[in-house]
């Protein structure tokens, strides 16, 4: 009978028809939430990488664990959906920061974002600091929402940050910035000088939401 347990297993040893039958199962049975599912695969997106830096797997490992996540978020997609008809929570500028090309987290946190009401502008990866200050100007964002999972993000990551904070003037207003991503965490929010971080799409959410409300009660004071 399919657990998390196995799939964690299957997905750490690359195993695509395991990986993808199990996910099939635990959905079918409803007896474990998407979400779940979806931890379980980035727990074991962490353990490929640990095997990487090891030397244990190839960039090959790092390529397929990659694509069999993808095909995981395909299949648990449709339960993410959300309702159209419902009022937009907020809008969010979101994309993967310059130099880095990771984009699967990203995807992921965008698919939690738009299944929360949030109507979110992806820039897709590898996005200069400048393309997101072009992109707030043009929507106006409730929040903008970098991620990264590499080193030389930091770097990328201060400068939009940098960049949008000296623009505030011009633009009228100070748009929440929050990180995100597997090697994210409170220094390199320091560092870069955003407001907030996550390395989990639920909380990141949660975040948002918590951002919009505040805008929202500061306008009504
Ligand atoms: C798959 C993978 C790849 C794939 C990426 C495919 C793709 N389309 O994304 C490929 C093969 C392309 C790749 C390439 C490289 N990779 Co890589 N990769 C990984 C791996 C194994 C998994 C990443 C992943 O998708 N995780 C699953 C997702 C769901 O997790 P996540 O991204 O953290 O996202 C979650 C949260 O963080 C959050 N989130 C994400 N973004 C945001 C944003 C906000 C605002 C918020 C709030 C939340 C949020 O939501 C998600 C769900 O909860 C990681 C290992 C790891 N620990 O993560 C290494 C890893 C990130 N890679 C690494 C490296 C070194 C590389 C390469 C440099 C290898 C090389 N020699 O070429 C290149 C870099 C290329 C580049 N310029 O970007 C290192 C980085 C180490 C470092 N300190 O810099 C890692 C950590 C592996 C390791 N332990 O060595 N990689």
């Amino acid at each position: 009978m399919a657990t998390l347990d196995l799939l964690r297993t299957a997905l750490i040893e690359l195993d695509e028809e395991q990986t993808l039958d199990l996910t099939r199962e635990l959905l079918d049975r409803g007896e474990v939430t998407p979400s779940s599912i979806l931890n379980t695969c980035q727990q074991a997106l962490k353990v490929v990488g640990e095997r990487y830096e090891r030397q244990e797997y190839y960039i090959s490992g790092l390529i397929m664990a990659g694509e069999l996540f993808k095909e995981v978020l395909d299949l648990v997609q449709p339960s993410y959906e959300h309702d159209p008809s419902e009022r937009s929570s907020g809008t969010i500028v979101l994309g993967t920061v310059a130099t880095d090309i990771h984009d699967i987290g990203k995807n992921l946190f965008g698919m939690a974002l738009k299944g929360h009401g949030f109507d979110v502008i992806d820039l897709g990866v590898d996005v200069a600091a400048e393309e997101f200050l072009a992109e707030v100007e043009r929507s106006r964002p409730d929040v903008v929402c970098l991620s990264g999972l590499i080193l030389s993000a930091f770097e990328s990551m201060k400068k939009v940050v940098a960049l949008l904070r000296a623009n505030e003037v011009a633009l009228g207003y100070h748009p929440p910035i929050i990180l995100g991503g597997a090697i994210i965490d409170g220094r390199v929010c320091d560092y870069a000088g955003a407001d907030s971080w996550s390395t989990d799409a639920m909380e990141g959410v949660r975040i948002c939401q918590d951002l919009v409300a505040r805008a929202k009660k500061g306008n009504a004071q």
